[in-house]
């Protein structure tokens, strides 16, 4: 799955801007048919819920309609145009006039339709997205929707986040050729200082592929023709954490001496790999320094804005992060954009959250069932499962900074029929990608004695709450049965492990001189217990503390307007936590 481009053969519009907008309650039996009828507009991209001053908006479960005109260029005559969604949360159902042109499942990965057919350059059409925000035990991440004693449709999840939903992401009307690139895959990596890179690409029509590897100046490095082949570059400068260096894959269609297609890929060159228990890149232990994120702000929930992706790298930079997790779900390629040109390193999941029972948003309970069973997570959410594992990485297998593939996050992982369930899901993500580690995010009750999926895994990721849901308030007794549990991984596993989750609840403003949770003096005090036993256990190779910053929520009596373990709060000002965090990874910039 191509993200859209302008070349010297594809043309691009963004689409975004205001939409018109309604709920499916509004009696309207084919939304698609002709104009909507609503006062309403929703800003594309933005989730919708926090928009509009309406509790029922806010609420609503079911499908919200979306709709505006579109006018195709009239130079795209004898192009094929294509309408893509960069993600429409969790279901979107796209119409060209009255006809349906894509239905897709899955909120956070992309798709797109070809509607050549059905629209003509220079003309107008009418642009329909419907966007259904229900979770079910079938879907990724799951949920239940039920009926409450009012007779109002609810939904619940297990996830630790607000379900936010609608058109968070952009859209756009692309041209391509008629024959064209469908598909470049890049895998990079380095033999004794030679870059090598292995592509493949999937073309349309009987043109020949020609590729050229340019380096950041420009200048051509490698060239090759075929759809598939390998590029030497002879001391190439490698991709590396903190120096994001980039050559250009220009992929072209060539018929005669015309180029009938292109298409550019920016290319990393990094080698990845596990080894004992150090986490290699270029051949060099690596430590993941960094956050747990969520796509989240105010009024906008998750839609994405630039500004905020760039003020959000700037403070973890100013943090001295090098990493990050995309928790719990594929983010806007944009993040990955940028963590490529700035080298930051990016663990990159799927939105398989909330697959346990036995908790509920991060507050610890008691399965009455078990969680993989023919009537709770069963084959077909397994194979919905995959399916996100296949978009995730269709989408972003080309991206160096992501080193890694997390599976799921805090899936129920003793139970004997999670092995059933997680052993063909690792399989497949080997085989998509066998140049990348991969690992899931492991929750407190599987410990090294009774976790069943972990030897599935190269990389042990761990969340750990220590002194928050377990010792509540008792720093001493986090770090001795912290220390005690990782020293536990380390001698049965002998494999890296990063810990994916750490932190406590903060309330900006409130202090204490006492171990008192929800201060800032405790957050400080956990993150220092925490880096001192890191410090002590060599197989930990990475600290991704939990938040990066404060964020929306379900409500809930456990959280104070959204989850509160934020360094920075949600509107990006810093609790004393991050000066601790920014003395010790710039300490350890310093050294590296
Ligand atoms: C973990 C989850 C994360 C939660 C966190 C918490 O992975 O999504 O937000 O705990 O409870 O269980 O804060």
């Amino acid at each position: 799955m191509l993200k859209p481009l302008n070349t010297v053969t594809r043309e691009l519009i963004s689409l975004d801007g205001l939409w018109f907008f309604a709920l499916d309650t509004s009696g309207l039996a084919e939304p698609w048919a002709g104009p909507l009828q609503t006062a309403l507009e929703a800003p594309v991209p933005a989730s919708y819920n926090d928009i509009f001053a309406d509790q029922a908006i806010h609420d609503h479960v079911g499908w919200v309609w979306y709709q505006r005109t579109v006018r195709v260029p009239r130079g795209w005559k004898g192009q094929r145009v294509v309408i893509r969604v960069d993600a429409a949360t969790h279901e979107g159902a796209v119409y060209v006039n009255e006809n349906p042109v894509a239905r897709h499942i899955g909120g956070y990965t992309p798709f797109e339709a070809d509607i050549t057919q059905l629209v003509a350059p220079g003309e107008e059409f009418r642009l329909t997205i419907g966007v259904n925000n229900e979770l079910t035990n079938v879907t990724i991440p799951p949920g239940a929707v039920y009926v409450d004693s009012l007779g109002r449709r609810k939904q619940s999840y297990r996830h630790d986040f607000y379900n936010y939903a609608g058109l968070a992401r952009s859209v756009h009307l692309y041209s391509t050729p008629t024959q064209h690139i469908d598909d470049v895959t890049v895998r990079a990596g380095v033999d004794e200082g030679t870059g090598v890179v292995d592509y493949e690409v999937l073309s349309h029509g009987p043109a020949l592929v020609h590729v050229q590897l340019q380096d950041a100046s420009g200048h051509v490095v490698a060239q090759s023709d075929g759809g598939s082949g390998v590029l030497r570059v002879p001391d190439a400068e490698l991709w590396r954490p903190g120096a994001g260096y980039l050559y250009t894959l220009i992929v072209q269609l060539r018929a005669a001496d015309t180029i009938v297609d292109e298409y550019n890929v920016k290319v990393g060159i990094r080698s990845v790999k596990v080894e004992g228990d150090k986490f290699l890149i270029n051949g060099e232990p690596f430590y993941f320094r960094g956050f747990g994120k969520h796509e989240d702000s105010a009024i906008r929930g998750r839609g994405f804005d630039p500004a905020l992706l760039v003020h959000d790298f700037a403070l973890m930079k100013w943090a001295g992060a090098n990493s990050f997790r995309t928790s719990h779900y594929p983010y806007a390629e944009e993040f990955l954009d940028y963590a490529d040109r700035h080298g930051v390193v990016v663990i990159d999941e799927t939105a398989a959250v909330g697959l346990n029972l036995a908790i509920g948003g991060g507050v610890h309970g008691n399965a009455l069932e078990k969680s993989f069973s023919p009537t709770m997570f069963n084959s077909e959410t397994q194979a919905a499962h995959a399916q996100a594992i296949r978009e995730l990485i269709a989408r972003d297998k080309n991206h160096p900074s992501v080193v890694m593939w997390s599976i799921a996050n805090e899936p129920e992982s003793v139970e004997e029929g999670a092995r059933d369930y997680f052993a063909p899901l690792a399989a497949l993500t080997r085989e998509l990608d066998p140049t990348r580690p991969i690992t899931y995010a492991n929750e407190h009750r599987g410990t090294f004695s009774s976790d069943v999926v972990a030897d599935l895994v190269d990389v042990l990721s761990l969340n750990r709450y220590y002194g928050w849901y377990a010792d509540t308030g008792d720093l001493r007794a986090a770090e001795v049965h912290l220390e005690t549990e990782l020293r536990g991984w380390q001698e049965k596993f002998g494999k890296p492990i990063i810990i994916t989750e750490y932190g406590a609840d903060t309330l900006a403003g409130l202090h204490s001189i006492l171990d008192q949770p929800w201060s800032e003096e405790f957050q400080r005090g956990l993150l220092d217990v925490y880096h001192r036993v890191f410090d002590r256990v060599d197989a930990v190779i990475g600290e991704q503390v939990w938040n990066f910053a404060d964020f929306q929520t379900k409500a809930e009596i456990t959280r104070v307007d959204g989850n509160r373990k934020g360094v920075f709060t949600r509107d990006r000002r810093p609790k004393d936590a991050a000066h601790v965090l920014r003395a010790r990874w710039t300490a350890a910039t310093a050294r590296a």
